[in-house]
């Protein structure tokens, strides 16, 4: 007790740009904590959430007693101004400020533009070759399955792009499309040609062109940010530090 006859406390400040996950750590740091089982039990929590600028206020998470200890988890702040364009682009693209303001579709160009100039595509040769060297009879036997298989993909749902067989459609697009691809892999035609093979593999109907557009570039987006179609450094790191 201090001389006011007040418990003494501590306080961890959580400070960082948008969207990077303090939120999250906030609520994983209470729900581990330290504090006693009846505190557990009414335990409250921050909410998280992948659109930037979730949190409007300062709320504070017991994560410890004896002493006590508190996270305070902020709201994200960014410098008033970012005067350089690139460095806008990569905030962006990890979803720190709102797709909006940048345009989905340019920021998928921006993704498809990294993934294109990395060796993260490689890693899913494996989904082609495979396909290529299966025997014919393999093939056939799958074609008496492949009315069992369609029922169950009918069952799972194709609007939703984070399940498995749709990743593994994408990733293995993406790998067929680039390692065909005749010409640079920093032309932009690469990225023109991507982007049509994304309707089959997110299952985008053609109905409008623009529709569809926007679609298959918030998808995409999703799944770079959830990490499904490898990770990046978007920043260049000194050798020598
Ligand atoms: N892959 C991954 N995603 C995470 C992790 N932590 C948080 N996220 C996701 O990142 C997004 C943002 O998380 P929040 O905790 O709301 O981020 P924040 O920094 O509090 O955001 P603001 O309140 O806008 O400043 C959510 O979609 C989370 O699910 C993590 O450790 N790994
Ligand atoms: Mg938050």
């Amino acid at each position: 007790m201090d001389t006011d006859g007040r418990e003494p406390y501590q306080q961890i400040l959580l400070v960082g740009i948008p969207n990077v996950g303090k939120s999250a750590l906030a609520n994983s740091l209470h729900r581990i904590g330290r504090i006693s089982a009846a505190e557990k039990g009414k335990l409250k929590h921050a909410t998280v959430s992948p659109q930037p600028g979730e949190t409007k206020n300062i709320t504070g998470l017991k994560i410890a007693s004896h002493p006590n200890i508190y996270v305070l988890d902020t709201p994200g702040v960014l410098p008033p101004h970012i005067l350089d364009d690139e460095v806008c682009t990569k905030l962006a693209l990890t979803g720190t400020i709102q797709d909006c303001f940048a345009g989905e579709k340019e920021l998928a160009q921006c993704f498809l533009s990294i993934l294109n100039r990395s060796d993260e595509y490689k890693k899913w040769a494996k989904l082609s070759n495979s396909e290529n060297e299966r025997s014919f009879a393999d093939r056939n036997i799958e074609c008496s399955t492949s009315s069992e298989m369609g029922m169950k993909r009918k069952r799972q749902y194709p609007t939703d792009h984070t399940q498995d067989f749709i990743v593994h459609d994408v990733r293995r697009t993406l790998f067929e499309v680039i390692s065909s691809f005749g010409g640079n892999v920093e032309d932009e035609r690469l990225i023109e040609e991507e982007l049509k093979a994304m309707h089959a593999a997110f299952q985008v109907p053609l109905e409008s062109e623009h529709y569809a557009q926007n679609k298959i570039a918030a998808k995409l987006l999703n799944l770079f940010r959830t990490g499904r179609l490898g990770h990046y450094v978007l920043d260049s790191i000194p050798r020598k530090l």
